[in-house]
């Protein structure tokens, strides 16, 4: 099944299922941030099905690189493949025909750096860690932003292709597009990684959702909502309706819920839990895929509806993961 269609399918088939009030408070048992799982360092595990990007990373991992070069450049791969219609070059346009980057990355010292409402350059991730690394700030946005990437020597590129030019002007022509959830689109790339130092990092870029107004900006770019990385405890990296996410502060709250003692699969589905549990969540209509690790290299993900996947690569094995999901049919 194409990953763009899945979470139509899954909420047509979904049954929802009452939600028990699990929310935890403070952990009896706090988190133990000893190493005791070394051997399966480094490791790399990212959203969806990207073999390809987490070879490239822990090919960086092993050849002693950092965790933040082998998100980078993980990231990148999926930026450069214009197969993939949710990031980078080929990425699905906005309403207006425009391509729009949102990116952010964030480092072991807690440092980071994000682009939003990037156009015409491929490597957003880039970008984001150039205004991480050589920048007082934290974000920098549309003309400001790609000007930077045009200082810093990137090139201008088209990154509108024929085939998602094409499936734009499909949609124009069948869409009863609303404006407030936009389903059709969930690819971004969210990429965690632990060095052999077991320094973590994290990365997420995107164009998007796809056909989104003009200006619109989701929760890949947002410290704390699509990424959020504390060294100490792990790290968490989302996808899925970016508006769903940045309302209940995703990505931090999964990486505090660990930080409480939550198993990072644990933290996970107590962060989803958040989304289905709100007050007229409409979540059989939406998607929303969280997948977090912790500082002793152990894994979760967790997602709204069937069909949300991780890629692992750990100890040797490159796989994918298919995802728990809360709306069992
Ligand atoms: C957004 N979270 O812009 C992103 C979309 C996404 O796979 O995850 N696509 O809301």
């Amino acid at each position: 099944m194409k990953r763009r269609n899945f979470i139509k399918r899954a909420s047509l088939t979904g049954v929802g299922i009452a939600v028990g009030s699990t929310f935890i408070g403070y952990s009896k048992t706090p988190f133990k941030n000893s190493l005791k799982n070394k051997a399966t360092l480094p490791l790399v595990i990212a959203t969806w099905h990207v073999k390809n990007a987490t070879t490239k990373a822990m090919e960086i991992l092993q050849n002693g690189g950092t965790a933040l070069d082998a998100v980078e450049q993980g990231c990148m791969v999926e930026e450069a493949d214009v197969k993939n219609q949710s990031v980078g070059k080929g990425g699905l346009p906005d309403r207006e025909g425009n391509v729009t980057l949102d990116a952010c990355i964030m480092n072991k010292d807690g440092d980071c750096g994000s682009v939003v409402y990037l156009q015409n350059i491929t490597h957003a991730v880039s970008i984001a860690r150039k205004v991480m690394e050589d920048t007082p700030h934290v974000m920098l946005a549309g003309k400001g932003a790609e000007q930077y990437a045009y200082d810093l020597g990137f090139k201008k590129e088209n990154l509108l292709t024929e085939s998602s030019k094409k499936a734009w002007e499909e949609w124009k022509k069948e869409s009863k597009y609303k404006p407030i959830i936009n389903i059709e689109n969930h690819d971004t790339i969210g990429m965690l990684a632990i060095d052999k130092n077991g320094d973590i990092s994290g990365a997420c870029t995107t164009s998007g959702l796809a056909y989104k107004m003009a200006g619109r900006v989701g929760d890949s770019p947002i410290i704390g909502s699509g990424l959020f990385i504390d060294n100490e405890i792990g790290g968490c990296v989302a996808t899925g309706l970016g508006e769903e996410v940045v309302k209940t502060v995703g990505s931090f709250l999964v990486v505090e819920l660990m930080r409480q003692g939550k198993s990072p699969q644990e933290a996970c589905e107590e962060a989803i839990k958040r989304i289905v549990k709100k007050p007229n969540s409409d979540y059989k209509n939406f998607q929303v895929g969280y997948i977090a690790v912790n500082k002793q290299g152990e894994t979760g993900s967790y997602s709204i509806h069937q069909w949300f996947s991780m890629t692992k690569f750990q100890a040797g094995v490159n796989e994918q993961i298919q995802s728990d999901y809360f709306l069992k049919e």
